[in-house]
């Protein structure tokens, strides 16, 4: 069977301008050079589509499941055609008919099925997954607006629904449906595929569950809607606002689903391939993303017994060794407890299991801390998955390190066999090949293209880190990476980039722990020297980009901030020629693939202990930029790999920030009034200057958060943070030291492969073999 799909996939292959003009014909009744851009960008896809659907598949006697409410996959053609091998194909075929692949790409629409890292980790875990040709799949929902499109008006942020879906797109609608109970109310299910092709190797699918009776005219303005019309809103939105009860009920709804659908779906694949349900853990890891997919446990167990004659021990037995969890942040505000009542609600056919598996950890700990329903009738969905999954994950050394010894000490005591680490990575097929195509062709020129499967083998690049002419090429790639960049700004953004300044850049989700602010609070510092006359050396370019949740207001007030400065900096004829700030609108993950290769300065300055891993920061070291970052994160792994000259690290490590936490002793105002600088800058957001650009209310609000209450510490690594930023901007003029560090991180950037992620996560916890 596989040699025949084999086979298929070569001659269509070997026939692909055939195929496209024949597909051209069909759809539009036109020659491939009569088509506009739109359609010829539908008719590649349709033959992408065609390509990997005769492509083998990743078979095997077990699969993991990749169950998450996040999968941040991007824009797909360019992707599937490198997976695929037929890039430069296509694009060859493309070009005889007068068309520019690289422009067709741009006519996708980039779904936004995902929030930031944890969505795009799942998004590169498909792809290595695929790649090392292992069974597995992804399994969560269909969005029609996904997170949300960010417009700015009047300085500020709004919403607006992104959709994405269109009469061709990657999604196949399958005849597969299922009912889904919440209670007695029933709802039909509808399953989408979407192929994910490995590099050089087979095909997965990414399963994305719909709601049969969802309306989307129930959006009326902005992303607004009634969020009580489940029926007709499950799938409307990811992240639906939960700042009241029917916006936290929306939430479980929308869990429940997918984890209802994904039970389905793995027990009717275990029945299909006449697997023993009592040796499900031979056939089928569950890898819960995250505490959103929480719900799979007592549903498993549920079904079981209800419905498979399990007894109970027998169901949770089965259940505790197929299910492992992932936790990717320790902020608390992000580790789900919803209340008991509201459970009730929803899913009341779950709430007796609950409670039994409450009840058994209940009998058996008593600290209070590793209970799964606490006092106030919360239920800690964390708490499920440790006690009842057989592995527990962090996603970077220094994070698996903190949640062991203390936000998961309790835990840790009972089971310290459970815990793992899984160091993060991303896919070079995107991050490198495709978004950055100048710097890989050269790589493959220079240190054969070796790299290109096997990551580690980029080291070979440390060979010539004393060759000038390697080095003047990877800085002459990075400076056309800038023009690039700054001519699609100038069109999109309508603000000009001048490519000979430093660019430096901070691109992520908007929070106040990864302290945009104080990136803000050092453009302010630099303004102010500029006005009193100390130019910088050379001109320097500041760039965000971040989406921030709509309920959170300190955040909001974070951009607007930002936007303000943008305007008073950029039009500010004293200033403007040393300096740019610019905040790119709906940062997404097509932007940071025009982004990250066009960076000199890579942000990565969360609070230490706070970001659990950072993904952006390897993409950036990937693309040749440096890092100015704490110590948090993969960035200690970053540190480890590069040492000490090649990269920039500032401010207090974890355990101080820890110890400040636990004794609470941190104080802002103390850090205001002792430094003139941090007062200096702090004073700017509430001057006249800034109100008579912005809007009092913001940033008034803003001022009076980081003087009073500074929850993530942004005074504290202030000066340290200006210290050493002025530091790297000088360093930056030594070109022959700055190009060498581009070098270095370049080629220590293997260990971030996702392949490495995925290769572990199979050694230590899924134990799939290839069969292929
Ligand atoms: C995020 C962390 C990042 C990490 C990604 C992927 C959540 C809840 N967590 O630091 O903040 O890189 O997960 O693991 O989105």
């Amino acid at each position: 069977m596989a040699a025949q799909t084999n086979l298929q996939k070569d001659i269509l292959v070997l026939n692909l301008e055939e195929q496209l003009m024949e597909i051209a014909k069909e759809m539009y009744g036109k020659e491939l050079s009569a088509l506009t851009d739109q359609e010829t960008y539908y008719a590649v896809l349709i033959l992408t589509k065609r390509l990997m659907a005769v492509s083998d598949c990743n078979e095997g006697e077990k699969k993991v499941y990749y169950i998450s409410a996040e999968f941040l996959i991007g824009k797909l053609l360019s992707n599937n055609l490198i997976n695929l091998g037929v890039y430069d194909k296509m694009s060859d075929i493309l070009e005889k008919y007068g068309k520019k692949l690289s422009v067709i790409e741009e006519v996708e629409p980039e779904p936004s099925l995902g929030n930031g890292g944890l969505g795009r980790l799942a998004a590169c875990f498909l792809d290595s997954i695929a790649t090392l040709g292992l069974p597995g799949e992804g399994i969560g929902l269909n969005y029609h607006f996904g997170l949300f499109k960010q417009v700015f008006k009047d300085k500020l942020q709004t919403a607006e629904k992104n959709a994405w879906i269109e009469e061709n797109s990657w999604l196949t609608k399958t005849d597969i449906t299922y009912d889904v109970y919440f209670g007695k109310k029933k709802v039909t299910s509808r399953l989408y595929d979407i192929d994910v092709a490995g590099y050089d190797s087979g095909v997965n699918k990414l399963h994305l569950f719909d709601i049969e009776s969802l309306d989307e005219s129930l959006v009326k303005e902005g992303i607004q809607f009634d969020k009580e019309a489940i029926e007709k809103n499950l799938t409307l939105f990811l992240y639906p606002d939960d700042s009241d009860e029917a916006g936290n009920l929306l939430r479980i709804y929308q869990q429940y689903f997918m984890v209802s659908n994904a039970a389905q779906l793995i027990l009717a694949e275990m029945k299909e391939k006449k697997f023993d349900l009592r040796k499900m853990y031979d056939h089928a890891v569950i890898q819960i993303n995250d505490t959103h997919p929480t719900m799979i446990i007592p549903e498993l167990i549920r079904i079981l017994v209800e419905e498979k004659a399990f007894t109970i021990d027998e169901a949770i037995e089965v259940v505790r060794k197929t299910c492992a969890y992932t936790n990717h942040t320790i902020l608390a505000e992000a580790l789900e407890k919803w209340p008991l009542k509201y459970l009730e609600k929803v899913v009341p056919q779950l709430v007796p299991y609950i409670k039994e598996l409450d009840k058994r950890v209940a009998a058996k700990y008593k600290d209070e801390r590793v209970q799964i329903i606490d006092k106030d009738g919360r239920v800690h969905m964390a708490r499920i998955d440790i006690h009842y999954g057989f592995s527990v994950n962090g996603v970077a050394a220094i994070h698996t390190q903190i949640l062991e010894e203390t936000e998961l000490n309790a835990f840790y005591k009972i089971y310290p066999e459970k815990f793992n680490n899984k160091t993060n990575g991303i896919t070079f097929r995107r991050w490198l090949l495709s978004c950055n195509r100048e710097l890989a062709g050269f790589l493959a020129e220079t240190i054969g293209d070796g790299f290109k499967k096997d990551a580690d083998k980029l080291e070979k690049l440390l060979e010539f880190k004393d060759t000038p002419a390697v080095l003047d090429r990877i800085a002459e790639i990075k400076y056309d990476q800038k023009k690039k960049l700054a001519a699609y700004v100038k069109e999109n953004e309508g603000v000009t980039l001048n490519p000979d300044s430093v660019f430096d850049i901070q691109v992520k989700r908007l929070h106040e722990y990864k302290r945009q602010q104080m990136n803000a609070l050092y453009i302010i510092h630099k303004y102010l020297e500029i006005k009193k006359g100390k130019k910088p050396a050379r001109p320097m370019t500041f760039i965000f980009g971040a989406k921030a949740a709509p309920a959170y207001i300190i955040a909001q007030d974070i951009i607007h901030l930002i936007l303000v400065l943008q305007d008073i900096v950029n039009n500010d004829p004293d200033v403007s020629p040393y300096m740019t700030v610019l905040m790119v609108e709906n940062y997404n993950v097509s932007y940071a693939e025009r982004l990250i290769p066009a960076c000199d300065i890579s942000e990565q300055i969360s609070l230490a202990s706070k970001e659990a891993s950072g993904t952006g920061n390897m993409k950036f070291m990937l693309n040749g930029a440096v890092t100015l970052g704490t110590s948090d994160g993969a960035n200690v792994e970053i540190h480890e790999l590069v040492g000490d000259d090649n990269i920039y690290i500032f401010g207090k490590d974890s355990e101080t920030v820890i110890r400040h936490y636990e004794k609470a002793d941190y104080v802002s105002k103390d850090y205001y009034e002792k430094s003139p600088v941090i007062k200096e800058a702090v004073d700017f957001i509430v001057g006249k200057q800034a109100l008579a650009a912005g809007h009092k209310e913001n940033l008034t609000r803003l001022y009076n958060e980081l003087l009073n209450k500074d929850w993530f510490m942004t005074l504290l690594d202030l000066e340290d943070y200006i210290e050493t930023k002025d530091r790297m901007f000088a360093d930056y003029e030594d070109r022959a030291k700055w190009k060498k560090m581009m070098l270095v991180n370049i080629a220590k950037a293997g260990f971030f492969s996702s392949d490495r992620t995925i290769a572990e996560y199979n050694r230590d916890i899924w134990h799939l073999t290839k069969e292929r």
